[in-house]
């Protein structure tokens, strides 16, 4: 860690341009990481640009409006650094963002997604709850952090270890927490708004995903489909379905639980995978299918007729659940 956060320092310190990225598909810790390493990097006296591939939902947008989000490069652009936050792979940066960040002559990545392979000049990765919590340990002796830089790093670390209730908190984790809410002792305060459940939006696509939910493998495998006429009805963006695979961990029995949510073409599905279960990777079921992730939480993408597309799945999880 030492050599890596000397490494950034000097870079940060000769840069005159510096472009922050983050994964495509927003979410709380990918977003609040890329604006509180903004405001940290304005206590280092430098200006920079947070990249995201396309507008992240408001469930998410809610923690950090005050930030301008840039979603459209500019060709004359010229960035001399690049940072990272929490991607697993240089293509989930997303396809505009990739372009600009091939351009950037010296690249760093801070990442917590074990099959990260280190696709930056620089990279530091660590299995932990987040890339908030890496960003705490990185910059909390370099930096004073504000309660707003404070509330960031906790709302990311929160949400990326489903409220503390996942293995990847332990008690670093919690340390960690309790440091961040000492300078920010108000921020559990709008968490029930970032799970969704005051959206009615987000309530009636849960409904819908819920009616939806097909088990298999002896009730050990639960998949919910969500279609493009499902958001049409429930009127809310695709994103506010982030949830529903986590909550099909409740079901008692499930050690697998599956979202499939159809892209703008009728056979493209994006599919969710989430476990509770130590003995189970479900970034090894998506590496079969080109995708990736954590352990307990990952994602792949799929072409085809619906019922094949669930067969293969199927087929894959029937390896790991016996
Ligand atoms: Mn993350």
């Amino acid at each position: 860690m030492a050599s890596f956060i000397n490494e950034l320092i000097k870079a940060i310190n000769n840069s005159n341009k510096i472009a922050i990225f983050s994964h495509e598909n927003s979410d709380h810790d990918s977003l609040c990481s890329s604006c509180a390493l903004h405001l940290i990097l304005q206590k280092l006296g430098k200006h920079s640009d947070i990249f995201v591939e396309e507008k992240p939902s408001n469930a998410i947008l809610h923690f950090v409006n005050s930030f301008e989000l840039k979603t459209e490069i500019n060709e004359s652009d010229k960035y001399d650094l690049a940072i990272v936050c929490d991607t697993g792979e240089a293509k989930r940066i997303g396809e505009k963002c990739l372009s600009l960040f091939n351009t950037i002559p010296l690249t760093f990545c801070i990442d917590h997604h074990h099959t990260n392979k280190g696709y930056a000049k620089y990279n530091y990765i660590k299995e932990c709850s987040s890339t908030c919590e890496i960003l705490y340990n990185l910059f909390h002796n370099k930096v004073d952090f504000n309660a707003q830089i404070a509330k960031l790093l906790y709302t990311g670390i929160y949400m990326d270890c489903g409220a503390f209730t996942y293995s990847n908190a332990n008690y670093k984790t919690y340390k960690c927490a309790s440091e961040l809410l000492k300078l920010a002792p108000n921020s559990n305060d709008e968490f029930f708004v970032a799970f969704g459940i005051a959206h009615t939006e987000n309530f009636e696509i849960t409904k819908l995903a819920m009616n939806s939910v097909k088990f298999y493998l002896k009730n050990q495998l639960a998949i919910s489909v969500l279609t493009n006429e499902d958001f049409k009805k429930a009127n809310c963006p695709k994103t506010d379905a982030k949830f529903i695979v986590s909550y099909m961990q409740g079901i008692k029995g499930v050690k697998i639980s599956a979202n499939f949510r159809q892209g703008k073409n009728v056979n493209d599905w994006f599919i969710s995978l989430r476990t509770s279960y130590d003995d189970i990777d479900v970034s090894k079921i998506a590496q079969k299918f080109n995708g990736g992730g954590h352990k307990r939480a990952s994602g792949l993408t799929l072409k085809g007729d619906i019922n094949k597309v669930i067969n293969a799945l199927v087929y894959e999880c029937k390896k790991v659940l016996k």
